[in-house]
């Protein structure tokens, strides 16, 4: 199953232009990433949706530099943005170090300040002018003014015919909201995501076509080889 972040953000940036590759799981696609990062590309963006600790990121953050010490590692989702709800100054900034990585966006959303970023790497451009980052300048921490983003969910849904060279695998998810109804008092992803936010219908009408034509091309593509395979 696809991880969700890493198609929406790959399908976002692609959409604004930008060049994007994607991979789905570290730890079995260590290979494929070591391609990617072969073709120099300006910078590789690392989710935190599903990590409690700094660990995962590190590990992956020392496989990019060994494989491409140039590239920008850019690190951002829920991780990042607890760490900036935990602590601040200089605790914020050692949480945010021990990843080592170059860029962190701390934003619920966060997917315009990575196309802003990939833009301004690409154009050589200046980082500070890109909204809700930290980073460091000639060794001193930086972070820029916090602006709330609020992409449409409608004007953003995945074009997942995109998507067909990948291995998708046998399960898509859809996304329908953000944010959630409930407010579970263990729970911090509401007050992380904000207001909550539902897709429109047609949205949801759109992926469930655009998943039944993945499943007519999968049965075209069945129905071809059980015609080549009769005697
Ligand atoms: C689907 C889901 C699962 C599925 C995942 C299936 C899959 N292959 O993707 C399953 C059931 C497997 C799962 C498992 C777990 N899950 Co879960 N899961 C979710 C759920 C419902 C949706 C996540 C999702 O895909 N969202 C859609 C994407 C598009 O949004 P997003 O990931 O939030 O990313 C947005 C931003 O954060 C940002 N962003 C994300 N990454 C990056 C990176 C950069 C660089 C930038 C700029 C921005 C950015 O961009 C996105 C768009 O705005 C969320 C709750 C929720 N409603 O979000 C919980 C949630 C993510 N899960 C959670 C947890 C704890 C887990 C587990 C650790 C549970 C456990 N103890 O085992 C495991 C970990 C799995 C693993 N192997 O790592 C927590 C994470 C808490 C946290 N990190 O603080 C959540 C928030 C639920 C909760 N309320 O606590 N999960
Ligand atoms: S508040 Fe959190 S735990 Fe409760 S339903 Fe929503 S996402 Fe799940």
């Amino acid at each position: 199953m696809p991880n969700l972040a890493a198609v929406y953000l790959t399908n976002f940036l692609r959409k604004r232009g930008h060049h994007t590759k994607y991979i789905n799981l570290f730890q079995y696609e260590k290979d494929r990433l070591a391609e990617f990062l072969s073709e120099d590309p300006y910078c590789v963006a690392i989710t935190t949706t599903f990590y409690f600790l700094n660990f995962p990121v590190s590990e992956m953050v020392e496989f990019i530099r060994r494989h491409n010490p140039k590239v920008k590692i850019v690190v951002g989702g829920p991780l990042i943005a607890n760490h900036a709800r935990n602590y601040q100054g200089d605790e914020l900034k050692y949480a945010l170090d021990d990843m080592a990585a170059d860029i962190y966006v701390i934003e619920g959303q966060g997917e315009m300040a990575l196309s802003q970023i990939v833009q301004c790497l690409k154009e050589n451009g200046d980082l500070s002018r890109v909204p809700n980052i930290a980073y460091s300048e000639n060794g001193s921490p930086r972070r820029t003014p916090p602006v709330l983003e609020n992409s449409s969910l409608d004007e953003n849904r995945i074009d997942w015919l995109d998507f067909n060279n990948e291995n998708l695998g046998r399960t898509l998810q859809t996304r329908t909201a953000r944010s959630c109804a409930f407010n579970c008092a263990f729970c911090n992803y509401p007050t992380r995501a904000g207001k909550l936010t539902l897709a429109g219908l047609d949205t949801l009408e759109e992926q469930d076509v655009v998943n039944h034509q993945r499943i007519d091309l999968v049965a075209a593509v069945v129905l071809r080889l059980l015609d080549h395979s009769l005697p």
